[in-house]
């Protein structure tokens, strides 16, 4: 890793001498040099992010996968051995089979690992699914507590709240039996997380929240904002980033991540796919993610395309067959172009 920053560095003093060198002097100091990585790992890694994918358990016996895995990614997020159908299948019986291989194949490959998640209306198991009001509330925060400590000191970033946002123009919280014990269930999972792992940064995730005129992306960014302002422990907001042409990428992405990043938290994209992934939208997520000094990286919601819960869109960086998509060179191009503001 020294070695490449060196050799980064010295790449871009090379290019500099000449005339244009003292004019450009100062903004040397600034920014990032050109990278020259050949993954987009090593290449998001020489801009401080990281470049992550959703790993799906059952495919780690897919050597085509794992090589594709291996080779380009430095984060993993369980697609859904995390969630709380997979680890509380019973209430209070704990069962961590089926996330267990995806860490420690991350660990053992030195990747990190973002989990993934512990407060959602969705893939609720069966138990939780009947519960209401303070049963459900003791549940969901023992669920937090346990998951969390099992993890401890294993995850770069928690998905503590997932989804927690109604759609359309209310910009207000979505019903579910968890937002009927009470308004504050958000922040007491929060607290929980903290409490049982004070090493991992605690995120707010959802979708939809790209656009920055969008009731709910306003209602997200409000209610971050009164967390900072009340200390409620929160230290990342992930935008989920499925482009379609529903919810397409808009040029005011930058400024929603940078509004947020303004609030006191780092911004991640978490679960990036993008319907027939054009190279330039591709492309432009890249460039505002790295003209965010609190960006801390990108995850892509899959491998190949075939991997995709969305495949027929062939929405992600690789063909099914394993090859790379010109949408892969732009990604890795706009890593490598990119430069960097200043952290100070
Ligand atoms: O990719 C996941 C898919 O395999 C599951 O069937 C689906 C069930 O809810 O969840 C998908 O992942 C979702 C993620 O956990 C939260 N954001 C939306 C993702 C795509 O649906």
């Amino acid at each position: 890793m020294r070695n490449t920053t060196w050799r980064a560095a010295s790449r871009a003093a090379l290019a500099l001498t000449g005339a244009g060198a003292l004019a450009a002097g100062m903004a040397m100091v600034l920014v990032t040099p050109a990278s020259a990585g050949t993954t987009l790992g090593a290449s998001a890694a020489e801009k401080g992010r990281y470049f992550g994918t959703a790993v799906a358990a059952n495919k780690l016996s897919d050597s085509a996968y794992t090589t594709i895995l291996n080779r380009e990614f430095t984060m993993v997020t369980a697609e859904n051995e995390m969630k709380i159908d997979a680890t509380e299948p019973q209430q209070g019986q704990f069962r961590y089979s089926q996330a267990d291989p995806i860490v420690n194949h991350a660990r053992t490959h030195g990747m990190q690992v973002r989990g993934h998640t512990l407060a959602w209306h969705g893939q609720q198991p069966g138990w939780m699914q009947g519960m209401e009001g303070t049963a459900l509330r003791t549940a969901m925060l023992n669920h937090v507590t346990q998951v969390v400590s099992h993890y401890r000191g294993q995850i770069y970033s928690w998905d503590v709240v997932n989804e927690a946002f109604a759609d359309g123009n209310s910009g207000g919280r979505r019903d579910s039996n968890l937002q009927r014990t009470g308004n504050d269930w958000i922040e007491a999972a929060f607290r929980a997380a903290r409490a049982a792992d004070p090493g991992a940064k605690l995120c707010y995730n959802d979708y939809n929240t790209d656009n920055w005129t969008w009731a709910k992306t306003q209602g997200v960014y409000n209610m971050v904002r009164d967390f900072k302002a009340r200390g409620v422990p929160i230290d990342c907001v992930g935008f989920q980033s499925h482009f379609n042409n529903d919810s397409p990428y808009v040029s005011n992405y930058r400024t929603t991540l940078s509004s947020f990043a303004a609030l006191g938290v780092d911004v991640q994209i978490t679960e990036l796919d993008i319907q027939g992934a054009p190279a330039n939208t591709y492309r432009s997520v890249v460039e505002d993610c790295l003209a965010v000094a609190r960006c801390n990286g990108i995850t892509v919601w899959g491998i190949r395309d075939s991997d995709s819960w969305r495949a027929s869109q062939t929405p992600l960086l690789f063909n099914s067959n394993g090859s790379k998509k010109p949408a892969y060179d732009a990604v890795l191009a706009a890593l490598n172009n990119g430069t960097t503001p200043p952290t100070t």
